[in-house]
C-alpha cells in the first residue's frame, strides 16, 4: 500500500514512522509512506498556506490552491496504469465520519490512499466539495490538527495489511474482530506482592480456562462497553451469561443511585 500525507507539519510524522511495526512494514516495503509539506506547493514569497475567512470570523482558513496542487503532484507521480478512480482522498476533520475498525478494514483494501491534515480553524470548503472523497474524525474531542488523527488511521490500517503482523498477532486479530473487550492477562510471578494470579489459570485445565476467559470477556464488555454487544453474534450459552451479567451490573449500579421516585 502507498500512503501520501499532506500536512503543514511534516516533521510530526518523522518519529512515529521510525519505530516498531511502522518501521518494519516500511523497511519490508509492505507500505510506503510519503509525507508532503503543503507549503512546498505555494508560489508566493512567504509560502502562504492560510488566509482570513471570507465573511469574517476568528482564525485562519487553509487556502485551496496549495492543497489542490499537492494532490495533483501526488497523482502525477503515479504510474499511468494505476487508475485514480479508486483513489480515496481522505480529509481528517472533526466533521468526518467517526473512525472505527470497520472503516480501517475498508481502507486497508486500497492500493493507495491520500490523507489531508486540516489545521487552523478549517480548510476552504471547495477542497471538501471538489477534491476530497472521504472525511474522517477520530472522536469527539478537540485536537489542534489532523496530523495525530492521520497517524491513528495509518497505524490502524497498516497493521491490517498482510505480512505486517506476525502470524500469532493476526490470529488474535480475529478474536478482537468479534468486537468485544479482551480477557485479563497475567504473567509470572504467580504471586506478586500478595496478589495471586487467578487459580484457574494455573490449573492446566484448558477447557476450564477457555470458559473462564469467555466469561471474563462477556462480563467486562457488559459492565464497561454494553454498546459493543451484538446478541445475534452470540451462542445460546453466551446469551445467558450476558443476561446474567446485565442483571448483576444493573443491581450493582442501582446501589449507587437514589431510590426511584
Ligand atoms: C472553530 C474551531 N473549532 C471548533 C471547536 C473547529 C476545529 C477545527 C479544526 C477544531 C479542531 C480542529 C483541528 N482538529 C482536526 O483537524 C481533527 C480532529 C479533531 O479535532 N478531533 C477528532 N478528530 C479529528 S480529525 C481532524
Amino acid at each position: 500500500m502507498r500512503i501520501d500525507v499532506l500536512t503543514i507539519f511534516p516533521q510530526m510524522f518523522d518519529v512515529p514512522f521510525s519505530f516498531g511495526i511502522f518501521k518494519r512494514a516500511i523497511d519490508q516495503n509492505l507500505v510506503s509512506i510519503n509525507v508532503h509539506n503543503i507549503r512546498d506547493y505555494t508560489h508566493d514569497k512567504h509560502h502562504t498556506v492560510d488566509d482570513y475567512p471570507h465573511g469574517g470570523g476568528p482564525g485562519m482558513v487553509l487556502k485551496p490552491e496549495p492543497v489542490f496542487e499537492a494532490v495533483a503532484a501526488v497523482k502525477a507521480q503515479l504510474p499511468d496504469e494505476s487508475g485514480t478512480a479508486q483513489l480515496p482522498i481522505i480529509l481528517l476533520t472533526p466533521q468526518g465520519r467517526l473512525f472505527n475498525q470497520q472503516i480501517a478494514m475498508e481502507l486497508s483494501k486500497y492500493r493507495h490512499l491520500i490523507m489531508i491534515c486540516g489545521r487552523y480553524e478549517g480548510i476552504d470548503e471547495r477542497v471538501v466539495e471538489h477534491l476530497v472523497t472521504d472525511e474522517i474524525s477520530i472522536g469527539d474531542y478537540v485536537l489542534t490538527g489532523g496530523e495525530l488523527p492521520a497517524l491513528v488511521v495509518i497505524d490502524t490500517v497498516i497493521r491490517l495489511l498482510p505480512g505486517v503482523l506476525g502470524s500469532e498477532d493476526s490470529a488474535q486479530e480475529d478474536s478482537h474482530a468479534n468486537g468485544l473487550l479482551e480477557y485479563p492477562q497475567y504473567t509470572r510471578p504467580a504471586v506478586f506482592r500478595d496478589w495471586p494470579v487467578p487459580e484457574i489459570l494455573l490449573s492446566g485445565n484448558h477447557a476450564q480456562i477457555a470458559r473462564w476467559r469467555r466469561e471474563q470477556v462477556l462480563r467486562r464488555t457488559v459492565e464497561r462497553r454494553p454498546d459493543l454487544i451484538d446478541m445475534t453474534k452470540l451462542g445460546q450459552e453466551e446469551k445467558q451469561l450476558v443476561e446474567q451479567f446485565t442483571a448483576l451490573s444493573k443491581a450493582k449500579s442501582s446501589l449507587n443511585k437514589e431510590p426511584e421516585k
